[in-house]
C-alpha cells in the first residue's frame, strides 16, 4: 500500500544567497527522494522550461551596452514564474509528484524588493499572479555571512569565468538580501526553514532532511 504521508506531492523551495549551497543540497535530497521512492520533479527558477531558460540567459549574463533595467529584471523573472507554475509546477502537483525547485518567489523579495528597492507591495501582486497564489509547502533558506558566499564564488571563479550581473552586484547588495531573507523566516516560521549552511554539507542536509519530513508529517491525512 501506498505511504499515506507521500500520496500528495509537497511543493518544496531552496533559497539563500549566491553559492549557499543549493545545488549541493537539492542533489542530496534527491538521492532521499530516490531512496523513499517519492516521485518528484527537480527544477528552477528562472528557468524549467524552454521559455524561462531563454530569460535565465538574459538576467543572468546580459552584457549589452544598455544593462537590463531594475523594473525589466523583475519582469523578466514573473514572465519566467507564470509559465513555470503553470508548464511543470502546478500540472506536476496535481498528478501527486512533489516538485523540488531552486529559488522562487522568496527570491524576487529579497532580490527585486528589499535589495533593489522595489515597491514590496507591487512584487506581492505580482507573485501571486504569475504563481496563481501557490506557494510553497515548504522553503528552506540556506543562510550564509555575505563574506563566505563571495569567498566560495571567488573558489568558483578560478574555474568558470562566466560573467553574471547579480552575483557582480556589491556587498551592500548582497547584505540586503541576505537580510531580506532572514527577515522573510521571521516572518513565516511556519513555512520557512532557514538552516545554516556555513556548516559540513552532512550536517545541513540532516537538518533538510528533518524540515522535509516534518513537513509531510504535517499534511492532513
Ligand atoms: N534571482 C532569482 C533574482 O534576483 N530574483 C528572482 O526572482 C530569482 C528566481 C539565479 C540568480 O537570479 C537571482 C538570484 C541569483 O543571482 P543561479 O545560477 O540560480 O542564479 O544562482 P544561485 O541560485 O545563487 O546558485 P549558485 O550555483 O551560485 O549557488 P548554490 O546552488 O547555492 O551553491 P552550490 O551548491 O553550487 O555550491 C557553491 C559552492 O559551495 C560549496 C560547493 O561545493 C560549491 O563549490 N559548498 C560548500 N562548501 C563548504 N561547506 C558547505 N556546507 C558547502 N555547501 C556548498
Amino acid at each position: 500500500m501506498k505511504n499515506k504521508s507521500t500520496r500528495r506531492g509537497i511543493f518544496i523551495t531552496f533559497e539563500g544567497a549566491e553559492c549557499a549551497g543549493k545545488s549541493t543540497h537539492i542533489r542530496l535530497l534527491e538521492k532521499y527522494f530516490q531512496k523513499k521512492k517519492i516521485k518528484y520533479v527537480l527544477t528552477r527558477e528562472p528557468g524549467g522550461t524552454e521559455i524561462g531558460e531563454e530569460i535565465r540567459t538574459i538576467v543572468k549574463h546580459h552584457a549589452g551596452k544598455n544593462p537590463v533595467s531594475d523594473e525589466a529584471e523583475l519582469l523578466l523573472f514573473a514572465a519566467s514564474r507564470a509559465q513555470h507554475v503553470r508548464e511543470v509546477i502546478i500540472p506536476a502537483l496535481q498528478k501527486g509528484t512533489s516538485v523540488i525547485c531552486d529559488r522562487f518567489t522568496d527570491s524576487t523579495v529579497a532580490y527585486q524588493g528589499h535589495a533593489r528597492g522595489l515597491d514590496l507591495k507591487f512584487i506581492g501582486v505580482l507573485n501571486k499572479f504569475a504563481s496563481i497564489g501557490r506557494t510553497p509547502d515548504l522553503t528552506v533558506i540556506l543562510d550564509l555571512p555575505p563574506e563566505e558566499s563571495r569567498a566560495r564564488i571567488m573558489e568558483r571563479n578560478k574555474l568558470d569565468k562566466v560573467h553574471d550581473r547579480i552575483e557582480n552586484e556589491r556587498v551592500a547588495f548582497h547584505i540586503k538580501v541576505r537580510n531580506a531573507f532572514l527577515k522573510i523566516a521571521r516572518a513565516e516560521p511556519k513555512r520557512v526553514k532557514m538552516i545554516s549552511s556555513d556548516r559540513p554539507i552532512e550536517a545541513v542536509h540532516n537538518d533538510i532532511v528533518k524540515a522535509v519530513e516534518n513537513a509531510i508529517a504535517s499534511f492532513p491525512k
